[in-house]
């Protein structure tokens, strides 16, 4: 036991050494450490809200890394329903650099609305969202 201690102490003294001489590399493992304790980052990239003007309850999206500002899908929802928010959005706001496109039924079918960043009212598509895409 108390040589198991010492040997530990010993460690612990090498790794404060190692870095405190490469400090760059002690900020990259740190970082990789968080990265991995906090599973994939996760960026807010939309909300889709039940009520007008952004208001009531809302679905909040997330996606690894926001959009960028091509045209290609960041991320899309194929049915609301699994996420419980079938058939309620009457607003929504895109985030993280994300435009949002919304449609009456599954698998982007039906009604479907522009390419908007921020729409209070979605007219006749409140409350009949069930897909959606990120871009
Ligand atoms: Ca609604
Ligand atoms: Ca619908």
């Amino acid at each position: 036991m108390r040589i198991r201690t010492a040997l530990a102490g010993i460690a612990l003294a090498g790794a404060a050494v190692l870095s405190a001489a490469l400090p760059a590399q002690a900020t990259g493992s740190a970082a990789e450490g968080h990265s991995s304790t906090t599973g994939t980052a996760q960026v807010l990239s939309a909300r889709l809200y039940d009520g007008l003007n952004y208001g009531g309850a809302s679905l909040p999206v997330y996606d690894d890394t926001g959009c960028d500002t091509d045209v290609s899908l960041e991320h899309s929802i194929p049915n609301l329903a699994t996420s419980g928010f079938d058939n309620l959005t009457s607003s929504a706001r895109g985030y993280a650099n994300c435009d949002v496109k919304l449609f009456e039924h599954i698998n982007y079918q039906g009604i479907q609305s522009a390419w908007f960043t921020e729409s209070p009212d979605l007219g006749v598509l409140s409350n009949k969202v069930t897909s959606a895409q990120f871009s």
